[in-house]
């Protein structure tokens, strides 16, 4: 008999709900590197609407979509400031020295959120030796910091540092819905703090392929190019594109279910042997524990959860649970049963 599996490995996983895919045999289509397909056209519309912006970019990925705003806000020999612990530093293969050709320069922080002090002292001063730091790059929600919202506040500081000292900001927000609906701050409010963001559609909000990346016409015109040299020209996009908008009008406000579920699994498993979490720092979809038990790695432990049908990620240091609209509350009772029995 074939298992079927709980996945929590991420809110990456999610399927498209049946009313995205009839949207996606019913759109409609046109070349949209030759510039003509409509439905194209009304999701980078309302995302740049959204989020308020001139303009914003059909992306395949949140990868491309960062790797197009290093290229459009950078030049060779700069540097970027970046946190520590930041997906675009640490988990997309290098594209800032590869396709760029700049240094990241990471930044500690406290749970995602960078002491604008800190990115000021990281700014370097002119001179033949050192790269020129043009561009500061911030994460909301953090995803290696188990998804904790940065407030905005945080934001308004590194603004101000930013403008300070010439430097731009983009936000790498393929989670800034889970931050608004976690924080009740509007998407917008920090879009406004930063100079282009990149958002996606296809976590949470669950389209099966695309990010946007949104900001300044001229800038996103220019990142239009930068996409077709990448690659990711897309042609009868449109039936990607479907799926997106739906995401964006129907699925940000159940993400707070997801947010529950998250800290009701967080608060079952925190007490368990080997589980060192605090679930007080659970504030949106992803649960990150450290695991250190006397008879199991991280590798058993998550061997043993997937024969009880629980699928799980290593991460640095632990183990990743992230909830999302394909796992309910019963699978979250299978998880909590399956990590008791494991470490009773
Ligand atoms: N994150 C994925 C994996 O790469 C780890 C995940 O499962 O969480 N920014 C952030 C904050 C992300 O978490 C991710 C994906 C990306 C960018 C990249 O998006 P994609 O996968 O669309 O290139």
């Amino acid at each position: 008999m074939s298992i079927t599996y709980s996945d929590f490995r991420s809110d990456t996983v999610t399927r498209p709900t049946e009313k995205m895919r009839r949207a996606m045999a019913e759109a409609v289509v046109g070349d949209d590197v030759l510039g003509d397909d409509p439905t194209v056209q009304e999701l980078e519309r309302l995302a740049a609407g959204i989020m308020g912006k001139e303009a914003a970019l059909f992306c395949p990925s949140g990868t491309m979509a960062n790797s197009i705003a290093v290229k459009m806000w950078t030049s060779a020999l700069e540097e970027v400031i970046v946190e520590e612990r930041s997906h675009i530093y640490n988990m997309e293969s290098t594209h800032m020295t590869f396709i760029s050709g700049v240094t990241p320069r990471p930044v500690r922080s406290v749970r995602g959120a960078m002491d604008p002090k800190d990115v000021a002292a990281a700014v370097r001063r002119p001179n033949v030796h050192t790269p020129r730091t043009s561009l500061v790059c911030l994460e909301n929600t953090h995803n290696n910091w188990g998804g904790a919202v940065v407030p905005l506040e945080n934001f308004r500081g590194i603004r101000r540092v930013a403008e300070a000292n010439g430097l731009k900001v983009h936000l790498d927000g393929a989670r800034i819905f889970n931050a608004s609906v976690a924080s009740g701050v509007p998407v917008r409010d920090f879009a406004d703090q930063v100079d282009s963001l990149q958002f996606c559609l296809s976590k949470g909000l669950s389209a099966p392929v695309g990010s946007m990346l949104a900001g300044p016409r001229e800038r996103i015109e220019f990142g239009r190019r930068l996409r077709k040299a990448f690659g990711g020209g897309m042609r009868q996009a449109g039936v990607l594109a479907a799926p997106g908008l739906i995401a964006l009008t129907e699925m940000v406000d159940r993400l707070k279910d997801d947010h529950a579920r998250a800290r009701r699994l967080a608060a079952a498993i925190s007490g368990l042997p080997g589980v060192r979490l605090d679930p007080a720092e659970v504030e949106t979809d992803i649960v990150i524990f450290g695991f250190e038990h006397p008879r199991l790695g991280v590798d058993d432990m998550l061997a043993r959860m997937k024969e009880k049908g629980i699928l799980a990620l290593a991460v640095p240091g632990g183990i990743r649970l992230v909830t999302h609209k394909d796992v309910g509350d019963e699978d979250i009772d299978r998880a909590i049963r399956a990590f008791r029995e494991i470490l009773a």
